[in-house]
């Protein structure tokens, strides 16, 4: 992580955090924000917690990702609070004392217990909000994760600081040798649970640092979106889809790759998905409504479709008959940021309007306008999944398909390609391919 740059950007990043804290406070009447970092969670009947993952609105805030129990204080005007969880535990590591670039700008105040927020409150508990999960008890009084305040901020995590796009960055570069080096396991014959090892040794992360639950899947797994196990056992070479990220100040990348074993048909669709993933990257620019993206995305997959012999219909009118759902049942990709999917993605504005997805793909997380600095995963997929060829053999669309072709890729499973991209008011900057061509 190149820490000057990070340095040099954190001051902007943070008055930007203000102003948006300031703007949320003016629409719930209060004058003061307490967020939470997030309290551990004990399994049920059990001494044991659940790996910690830091609540988004603190961490979008500062790089502490691992800090449970503290909090953050804004009242507009002022240094922000932090308060810094150290308890006095003897049985676990307690966290280090801060450091960093960004400890100067905060007022920092030690703490032992979570609850010793209550003394910290700049003002009455009925002039402050609260954010987080399980805090209610903590503040009596206090306004609990208020609607109006959530649509502000939600709204505008959409659009990066350069502090941001700084870490995004940093995260794609980190993931790239991890996906290069799942490739390399695959060629060499390694079961899925070696791939994964081999991915989390390239990118230095344990699982629980993970941005996300990556998804490693050979062969037929790969028809499975959200393919959650690794398999022990070697199978013959096929495919490999790694859907895997990386963590950089508690920022993410979301990248997917889709490798064979040897040249085919399947290689070539691949490939043949590849340059239309690319395509669509080189789309992505301020102004773009994402949900016309997506569109184009199910016509250009059906005429690929069409290319490959797997349907007889035309792009346009296979998308249009929601032919092409039944290969591309996701939607083209999502915001990005402290979370994986970042939220915001259907609001109309920072009102909270909702802005649902479009009737015929109501799995669209994205339906905005790209903004300048926003950052977007583009990930077109084409997937042969029994259940939804079921559907389809059952359907007045059966006619439409070559069905020895599908029976013929089906044990390829699936193929995704996700990159990272971040919209320009002149064009695109793909994160992404910087690292992993
Ligand atoms: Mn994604």
């Amino acid at each position: 992580m190149d820490t000057p740059t990070l340095a040099r950007h954190y001051p902007a990043h943070l008055a930007r955090c203000q102003a948006i804290a300031t703007e949320a406070l003016v629409a719930a009447e209060a004058d003061h924000l307490v967020i939470s970092a997030g309290l551990e969670h004990y399994a049920f009947l059990d001494d044991q917690t659940y790996p910690f993952r830091a609540n988004p609105l603190f961490k979008a805030w500062l790089p502490l990702n691992r800090h449970p129990g503290c909090w953050l204080i804004h009242t507009p005007g002022e240094r922000p609070v932090l308060l810094y969880h150290q308890p006095r535990d003897f049985w676990h590591q307690p966290p280090a004392d801060p450091a960093g670039y960004w400890t100067e700008a905060f007022d920092i105040r030690v703490i032992r217990d979570p609850a010793e927020v209550a003394q910290h409150l700049p003002g009455p508990a009925e002039r402050s909000v609260l954010l987080g999960e399980g805090v209610e008890a903590l503040v009596p009084g206090a306004q609990v994760n208020p609607q109006s305040v959530l649509h502000v901020l939600h709204w505008h995590r959409a659009v990066k600081s350069r502090y941001e796009l700084a870490c995004m960055r940093a995260a794609n570069e980190r993931a790239a040798p991890a996906h290069r080096a799942a490739r390399e396991a695959f060629l060499e014959g390694a079961p899925e649970y070696e791939i994964h090892l081999a991915y989390l040794r390239a990118c230095g992360h344990t699982d629980d640092e993970l941005p996300y639950h990556s998804i490693v899947a050979v062969n037929e797994h790969a028809a499975v979106l959200h393919y959650q196990h690794r398999e022990r056992e070697p199978a013959p070479r096929r495919t490999l889809l790694v859907d895997a990220g990386a963590d950089v100040g508690g920022y993410a990348s979301d990248i997917t790759r889709t490798w064979t074993a040897g040249d085919g048909e399947f290689a070539d669709l691949v490939g043949a998905l590849d340059d239309l993933q690319r395509g669509l990257c080189a789309e992505v620019r301020a102004g773009v409504a994402f949900g016309d993206l997506h569109r184009k995305a199910h016509q250009r997959i059906g005429q690929l479709l069409k290319e490959t012999g797997v349907i007889r219909l035309d792009g346009e009118a296979a998308a249009a008959a929601g032919l092409t759902r039944y290969f591309f049942p996701h939607g083209l990709g999502h915001l990005l940021g402290v979370q994986v999917h970042d939220v915001g993605g259907q609001q109309a504005d920072p009102q909270g309007t909702p802005a649902p997805p479009p009737e015929d793909y109501p799995k669209l997380r994205l339906t905005r306008r790209l903004e300048q600095d926003t950052v977007v995963t583009i990930e077109p997929g084409i997937y042969f999944i029994d259940m939804l060829l079921e559907e389809l053999q059952a359907s007045e669309l059966a006619a439409e398909v070559h069905w020895p072709v599908v029976e013929r890729l089906r044990p390829w499973g699936g193929i995704r390609i996700e990159d990272n991209v971040r919209a320009d008011a002149g064009g695109h900057e793909n994160l992404t391919r910087a690292w992993l061509p």
